[in-house]
């Protein structure tokens, strides 16, 4: 099935006008230990408010991020990236739309704020930069306190036309499944990745539930399905990990990022993965391979925000 059309935002052309001025214009952000700077988090907004039409697509970006079934929301960029190319410009004008949503942050430590996602033919196929199948997960899920959003930033897509952003509402599979699994699920019984040189995202979760009982907006479904491979899962709850792997397969939704367009995921509610990039990845050189870019959103108020 393909996205929702409501959840993907072109912008009016003289939108498009006044943000490739103003994306002309931005001044560089500045970071504050992980987050974006209190001075940049000022005068980006004030910016962007110079754009009368921008109120409007604020408006409709929050809605499909938060608004009842939100989750996720693609905004549409290729004619700014065309007339900005997708350097600094534009990554300050993406970054100031952002900062609308939630504040940026880097909870990598050795990472930038907008981290490389490139394509690596030597890397695990169904690991981030592998060319594979990445299978539904949410971002930093053995964190106490995981991003509130993740964000995916397409500077080249497959140019062998794969490698699809594939979405499923994880509240909703959840809400499928028998009460045995649903129980099964709420134990603390989970483990998956490594924690390390992190920031701003609580501390390591490990073992962790997948259900944490919390409301809808502060907890999350905490889920990866490479944790179905780890050793020592026993075979009650892989069992019910796996039902609510498939029912978040029955429910997938999917959309192919073009240049310049950005996927944002609310990870209280949805999760993510990719379909495999294209067959023939060894004739297409490195220049010319899948590259995305990477953000992490922190919500006002959340747990998880710098403490200073
Ligand atoms: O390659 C993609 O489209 C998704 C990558 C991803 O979800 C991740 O690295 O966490
Ligand atoms: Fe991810």
């Amino acid at each position: 099935m393909n996205a929702d059309s409501d959840r993907f935002i072109d912008l009016p052309e003289e939108l498009e006008g006044d943000l490739i001025e103003i994306g002309s214009t931005l001044p560089a952000w500045s970071v504050e230990g992980a987050f974006l700077a209190g001075s940049t988090i000022e005068r980006y907004p004030t910016k962007l408010d110079s754009a009368p039409l921008f109120d409007e697509i604020r408006g409709r970006l929050l809605a499909a991020l938060n608004g009842a079934p939100g989750g996720y929301a693609v905004v549409r960029m290729g004619n700014i990236a065309q007339a900005l190319g997708v350097g600094d410009q534009f990554l300050r004008l993406a970054t100031a739309i952002l900062a609308e949503v939630a504040n940026p942050f880097q909870p990598f430590q050795r990472w930038p704020l907008w981290k490389e996602l490139g394509t690596n033919l030597n890397a695990n196929p169904g690991l981030s930069t592998g060319t594979g199948y990445n299978a539904f997960h949410m971002d930093l899920v053995n964190a106490t306190q995981p991003p509130d959003y993740t964000t995916l930033l397409c500077v080249r897509p497959d140019p062998l036309g794969a490698g699809a952003s594939i979405l499923s509402d994880a509240r909703e599979a959840v809400s499928r499944l028998t009460s045995s699994s649903r129980a099964l699920l709420a134990d603390v019984a989970y483990r998956y990745g490594s924690f390390f040189e992190l920031s701003d995202v609580g501390e390591e979760y490990t073992p962790f539930p997948v259900l944490d009982g919390e409301p809808e907006d502060l907890g999350f479904v905490r889920f990866t399905a490479k944790m179905l491979a780890e050793p020592g899962l026993d075979e009650g709850h892989a069992l019910a990990a796996k039902e609510l792997a498939d029912r978040m397969v029955a429910g997938q939704v999917s959309c192919t990022l073009r240049r310049g367009d950005f996927l944002i995921v609310n990870q209280h509610r949805w999760v993510h993965g990719r379909e495999p990039l294209g067959d023939g990845r060894h004739g297409v050189t490195p220049e010319n391979r899948r590259l995305l870019l990477q953000l992490f959103l922190r919500s006002a108020g959340a747990a998880g925000q710098a403490a200073s």
